[in-house]
């Protein structure tokens, strides 16, 4: 198996919808009870690149994230669930502590998935072209607006100039894993962010992925222990 380029990885309160924004990104379809206790990444090609991309598998409600879940990340995708404010506050309360250990230019995005519940979703974007029932709509608890708020503070929490980072209209997404909508978009959105870094890093020499064998014979040149 090809070593991976970069690594991304999705965070965030059980049940906001992470495992099935991932399931349908990757398997192209949406199931009500997917297991949440399943793989722990999965391999993407993309162009000439690997990207793993982290699922919690299900630790997030069991035992906890430790600091490995985030080491190294280059993209960190913090999700909420759009009709549940409470998993908004908890990325700050409980999640973005995790994401020290992440890569120094780790870009984040923030995701409001569960947006298809909302009166606000035109099922017209639908991509199986389901019809809501239309009586089971309910209104949003957190608008996009407490998202970008909520993605400024985490840049000040990094110590990152807002004017040199992505801004917040670039990085905050509303999904619906049941219906698709949006789903490619941060994905996407996400990897063409961090291919730049990659091919930066590779072009510098900083290259974490770099084959530990060909930097042996260095080693061997080292007299510490004369
Ligand atoms: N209506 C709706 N339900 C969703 C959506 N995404 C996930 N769910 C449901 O929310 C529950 C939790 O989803 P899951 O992917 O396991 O969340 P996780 O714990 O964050 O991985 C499951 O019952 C899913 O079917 C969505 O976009 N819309
Ligand atoms: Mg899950």
């Amino acid at each position: 198996m090809k070593k991976p380029d970069l690594k991304v990885v999705l965070l965030g309160d059980m049940n906001v919808g992470k495992t099935s924004l991932l399931h349908r990104y990757m398997e192209r379809r949406f199931q009500d009870t997917v297991s949440t206790v399943g793989g722990a990444f999965y391999l993407k090609q993309w162009g000439p690149y690997n990207i793993s991309i982290w699922d919690t598998a299900g630790r997030e409600q069991f035992h906890g994230l430790g600091s490995m879940y985030c080491r190294a990340a280059s993209a960190v995708i913090l999700t909420y669930d759009v009709s549940n404010m409470q998993s908004l506050l908890e990325l700050e309360d409980r999640f973005l502590g995790l994401t020290d250990t992440a890569s120094d230019d780790c870009i984040f995005a923030v995701v409001g998935n569960k947006i298809d519940l909302t009166e606000d979703y035109n099922s017209d974007s639908d991509i199986e072209g389901e019809r809501p029932r239309t009586s089971s709509k309910i209104r949003r608890q957190v608008n996009l607006e407490d998202a970008f708020a909520l993605y400024k503070r985490i840049m000040k929490y990094k110590m990152l100039d807002e004017n040199v980072v992505p801004a917040a209209e670039k990085m905050c997404f509303e999904t619906s894993a049941k219906t698709g909508y949006n789903v490619d978009v941060l994905f996407e959105g996400v990897f063409n962010m961090v291919i730049p870094l990659i091919v930066k890093k590779k072009a510098s020499g900083l290259d974490e992925t770099v084959n530990l064998a060909q930097s042996k014979p260095n080693k061997s040149k080292s007299r510490c222990c004369k």
